[in-house]
């Protein structure tokens, strides 16, 4: 017997149906009620000789049973149908294909393939079921790639999860959608959806450490307070408040989405975040222009 694959699809279109059909029974309705109306006014209407009283009634045991046994029984519908949409979204019956782990920081995110940790841009196989596994370290968050997904929020000391599935290779706009302080607004989230084969060579390149260059940047870097917050697989940098930093020339954007990623932009972030993130939780750093210059090629050169 041939096994056949789970069908999976974006958890927007499994909504999607259940809206349509919750939609046409909406508008089945309307029409029976309505037309029920019209014909009634239309049918009983009085004629302009009649003089006689209108009929009356009090009561009407069966219409009554009606009128209540019938919206019980489509909401009961709905329902059901319900469900089942909740149960898809969940990945229910489906093994994901691909796990990630999510975890919040005010006001970036980090994401981890196994061993492999990187931030802000998360890479996904497309036609894969990925299970995100959400937490946080400070505050709530919330997750959600429309697109994608649904909406989950991010709680310190508890796991969450959520389904995502891409059918088309392309980038996902996402947003944190709980407020979770100052620069709330500027928690973007960037989903790349790329072939198998691509994100493949995008996961082991991300598992490299970064060779070391011996030139001004990587040391400038070492040796200043940059080495207490951010990690660079490969040198002695190794702190965990901010984003891992191993490949941070491969990603699109810079501060979750506040600047795109290049050397002039890289240097200006360093040289003051505060001037585009006010309340980042990283400081400004008093650098020479020649050490900014430096610490910029270096780290735009971390692919
Ligand atoms: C007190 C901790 C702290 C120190 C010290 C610090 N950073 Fe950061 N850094 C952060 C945090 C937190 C973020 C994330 C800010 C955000 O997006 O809200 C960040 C973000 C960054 C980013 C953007 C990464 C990305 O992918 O978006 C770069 C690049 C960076 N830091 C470089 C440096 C350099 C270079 C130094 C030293 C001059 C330094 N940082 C010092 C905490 C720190
Ligand atoms: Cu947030």
């Amino acid at each position: 017997m041939q096994a056949y694959p789970p069908i999976v699809r974006p958890p927007a279109e499994a909504i999607g149906t259940l809206a349509l059909i919750v939609g046409a029974i909406a508008l089945l309705i309307f029409i029976g009620v309505e037309g029920a109306l019209i014909y009634a006014v239309w049918r009983y209407r009085a004629s302009r000789s009649s003089t006689e009283q209108p009929a009356r009634f009090e009561r009407n045991t069966r219409v009554e049973i009606a009128w209540t046994a019938l919206p019980a029984l489509v909401l009961a519908l709905v329902f059901v149908l319900m469900l089942g949409a909740m149960a898809e979204i969940g990945g229910a019956g489906v093994e994901p294909g691909l796990r990630v782990r999510v975890v919040g920081h005010q006001w970036w995110w980090e994401f981890g393939y196994g061993a492999v940790t990187t931030a802000n841009e998360l890479h996904i196989p497309v036609e894969t079921a990925v299970e995100l596994d959400l937490t946080s370290t400070d505050v709530i968050h919330s997750f959600w790639v429309p697109e994608l997904g649904g909406k989950s929020d991010m709680l310190p000391g508890t796991t969450n999860h959520l389904r995502l599935f891409a059918r088309r290779a392309g980038v996902y706009e996402g947003q944190c959608s709980e407020f979770c302080g100052i620069e709330h607004a500027w928690m973007r989230i960037r989903v790349v959806a790329e072939s198998q084969a691509d994100f493949d060579r995008w996961l082991a390149a991300q598992g490299q450490s970064a060779a070391a260059r011996g030139g001004d940047g990587e040391r400038i870097f070492l040796a200043n307070i940059c080495v207490n917050c951010h990690t660079i697989r490969g040198t002695t940098a190794a702190g965990a408040a901010g984003p891992d930093l191993t490949h941070a020339g491969a990603r699109a954007t810079l501060g979750a989405g506040v600047l795109p990623n290049d050397v002039a932009r890289m240097r200006a972030w360093i040289a003051d975040p505060q001037q585009y993130k006010p309340g980042a939780l990283m400081p400004r750093v008093p650098l020479s222009d020649p050490e900014l210059d430096a610490l910029a090629a270096y780290l735009v050169s971390l692919k």
